[in-house]
């Protein structure tokens, strides 16, 4: 039997500061210092991710905007339909213009990306992936930067539900946590579209990881996922384990893009990519899909 307590009048609602993590609203923003908070561990540790505002400021954000355009413009210019074996999304635009919608490896062709992904500030945030991390410039899809938006020949337009673990799914093991560390450069609200995650998901067993949502194919709001919403600048820091999708944009138009760029911190063994590198079985299909889709707007449009 449960034993009444007296409420003690006196006693006031804990703050902000004194809550644990797991107790703070799930759209609650934090301030990045010097270093992570207990608050903030157990708050990533009980929901799997993190929200940081205005860790960027407007000047880098617009930078890191002009080095993603630059980028494109020389790749375009090149024809380059790879970067160390990683396909290009190549899109068009509004306008029916080329553009590429994921940028693999941007730090390798910008030594402002390359300098700011190492910036003192962003040391918290690797502490919390281990005791040495190096930047994976060279390694998966490097410092990755992705431009969602909406038209008619869109190639990246959403991303359907996944966890980051499919590589160790494949070798019949439980996925190991992987922070993924991402920089939002666009203003982004529940009403825009954007990152969806399912709060706590990093924790479900190997059957769930294979079984909870059909990978990538299934885009249906889940009843349980929350919206990341952001602001330009602002950092995210999502367990890969978590079940997580990015919704399309009701806009149209440049109204409707969306930038991240997710930068690799990294503690496993090194393994760079080069140019002769292999590209990984499933950006075939991927890229099979994306070329489908552009073949069906081009004779749509005669
Ligand atoms: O754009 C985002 O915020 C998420 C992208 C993502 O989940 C991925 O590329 O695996
Ligand atoms: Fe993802």
């Amino acid at each position: 039997m449960q034993t009444e307590r007296a409420i003690d009048p006196t006693a006031s609602k804990p703050t902000h500061a004194e809550l644990h993590g797991r107790d703070l609203p799930l759209d609650t923003r934090f301030k990045l210092s010097e270093a992570i908070t207990q608050q903030q561990r157990e708050f990533l540790e009980h929901n799997g991710y993190l929200v940081f505002s205005q860790v960027a400021s407007p000047e880098e954000v617009e930078q890191l905007i002009a080095e993603g355009d630059r980028i494109e413009r020389e790749w375009l210019a090149e024809g380059r339909e790879k970067i160390f074996g990683i396909p290009l999304f190549k899109g068009l635009g509004p306008d029916g213009e080329p553009r590429i919608q994921r940028l693999p490896f941007t730090s390798c062709h910008s030594d402002f990306i390359r300098d700011l992904v190492r910036d003192q500030r962003f040391a918290p945030i690797r502490s919390l992936v281990g005791s040495q991390t190096r930047v994976g410039d060279q390694e998966k899809d490097g410092v990755v930067m992705n431009r969602y938006f909406n038209a008619p020949g869109t190639v990246y337009g959403r991303l359907g539900w996944h966890t980051d673990g499919l590589r160790d799914l494949f070798y019949l093991r439980v996925p190991q946590q992987m922070l993924n560390v991402g920089l939002h450069l666009d203003r982004i609200r529940k009403e825009d579209g954007g990152l969806r995650v399912i709060p706590g998901s990093h924790k479900q067993g190997f059957v769930g990881f294979l079984t909870k949502k059909a990978y990538f194919v299934s885009h249906k709001a889940d009843p349980d996922e929350v919206v990341i919403e952001t602001e330009p600048g602002d950092l995210t820091v999502h367990d890969g384990r978590c079940w997580h999708r990015v919704e399309a944009s009701p806009h149209h138009g440049m109204r409707s893009l969306r930038r991240s760029m997710y930068v690799p911190y990294l503690t496993d063994e090194y393994q760079p990519k080069h140019e002769g590198s292999k590209t990984p079985a499933y950006h075939y299909l991927a890229k099979a899909a994306r070329m489908a889709k552009l073949a069906w707007v081009k004779r749509r449009n005669g």
